[in-house]
C-alpha cells in the first residue's frame, strides 16, 4: 500500500519582474523645527533648519524628476527624527510593514505613518513580538532582502521581520552592521542590479559576495547611503571622488546636499519610503 505524506510547503520567493530601483511612488515626510535635536552620535553641531529644509526640498525634487510620484506628510514636532520615514516602515510592490524601532524616542513615529499606509496598501503587516527593527537596516535586493543586525534592530526584530517577508515571498538573510555604525545601510546601496556601493569595513565581511562592489574612497565613508531610482544615483553632494569614481563607471550621478542632515547621521535613503505601484 502507498502512503502519501504531506511535506510541508516550502514558500515560493518571487523574482521581481522590475529592477527594485524602478520606483514609481514615494512618501516623504517636511522636516520638523525640532529637527535641530535630532538623534545623533558625533558632535557635529545641530543642523540648522532652513538648511535641512533646503536639502529636503532638492530630495523631493530629485525624486519628481526621475519619474516618483510623491506623496508628502505633515511634519511632526514631537519626533524630531520623524522626517527619516524610511525607518518606522518597509514597503514593497505586496504591501507595507510597519516596524518597531529601536530608538525609543522614534516609537511614536509607527502610528503616525500607518495612515497613509493603510490608506495606500491593500496589505499592511505588523511586526509582531517585542523586537527591534528600522527600515535603515533593511537593504532590498533583487535576489533578497537583507536585514542588518544594528543598536536599532536585534535578533528577535529581524527574525520576526524575515517571517512576514516570506508571507510577501521574499527572500532575506540576517547579517551583520559594523560595529558603531548606526544602520546597515548607512554604509551600503544598490547601485544597479548587481552592483553595491559600500564601505570598506562593511564590504570586507564579505556580506555581498556574489556582487559587484564599489568601495566608497577613504574618508568618504558617509557617501555609501546613496539612492538609486530610476537610471538616477542620488549621491551626497559633499563627496567629490565618490562621485567621479560613480561616475567613471557609467553611472548618471546627481549630486544633493545632505551637509545638514548628515549631522544627524541621516544620507539620502532615510527621507522617503520608495516602491512600484504600478507593474512595468
Ligand atoms: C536617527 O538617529 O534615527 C536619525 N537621526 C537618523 C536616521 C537615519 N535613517 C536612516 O539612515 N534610515
Amino acid at each position: 500500500m502507498m502512503t502519501h505524506v504531506n511535506t510541508p510547503a516550502e514558500p515560493v520567493f518571487n523574482t521581481p519582474a522590475e529592477p527594485v530601483f524602478a520606483f514609481d511612488a514615494a512618501i516623504v515626510r517636511l522636516p520638523s523645527k525640532s529637527v535641530i535635536g535630532g538623534l545623533r552620535a558625533g558632535d557635529g553641531g545641530d543642523p540648522a533648519y532652513p538648511g535641512v529644509c533646503a536639502e529636503h526640498e532638492a530630495y523631493v525634487a530629485a525624486l519628481g524628476e526621475a519619474g516618483v510620484a510623491v506623496t508628502t506628510l505633515g511634519a511632526l514636532e514631537a519626533y524630531p527624527d520623524a522626517m527619516f520615514v524610511e525607518d518606522p516602515a518597509l514597503v514593497f510592490c505586496e504591501g507595507a510593514i510597519l516596524l518597531r524601532p529601536g530608538a525609543l524616542s522614534r516609537a511614536g513615529e509607527v502610528s503616525e505613518i500607518a495612515g497613509v499606509l493603510r490608506d495606500q496598501f491593500t496589505t499592511v503587516l505588523e511586526l509582531p513580538g517585542e523586537g527591534f527593527v528600522e527600515g535603515g537596516d533593511v537593504l532590498t535586493t533583487p535576489e533578497k532582502v537583507m536585514i542588518g543586525l544594528s543598536s536599532r534592530t536585534n535578533r528577535a526584530g529581524a527574525s520576526a521581520l524575515q517571517k512576514l517577508l516570506a508571507e510577501f515571498g521574499r527572500a532575506s538573510d540576517i547579517v551583520e552592521t559594523p560595529a558603531d555604525v548606526l544602520h546597515f545601510k548607512t554604509d551600503c546601496s544598490l547601485l544597479d542590479q548587481e552592483t553595491v556601493l559600500a564601505t570598506e569595513r562593511l564590504a570586507r565581511s564579505g556580506v555581498f559576495d556574489g556582487f559587484d562592489v564599489v568601495l566608497t574612497p577613504e574618508g568618504e565613508e558617509a557617501a555609501a547611503n546613496a539612492l538609486r531610482v530610476h537610471d538616477v544615483v542620488m549621491v551626497g553632494a559633499d563627496f567629490p571622488r565618490t562621485i567621479e569614481l560613480l561616475d567613471r563607471r557609467g553611472f548618471h550621478v546627481a549630486p544633493l546636499k545632505t551637509t545638514e542632515i548628515g549631522k544627524i547621521d541621516a544620507g539620502l535613503s532615510c527621507m522617503s519610503l520608495r516602491w512600484r505601484r504600478e507593474p512595468g
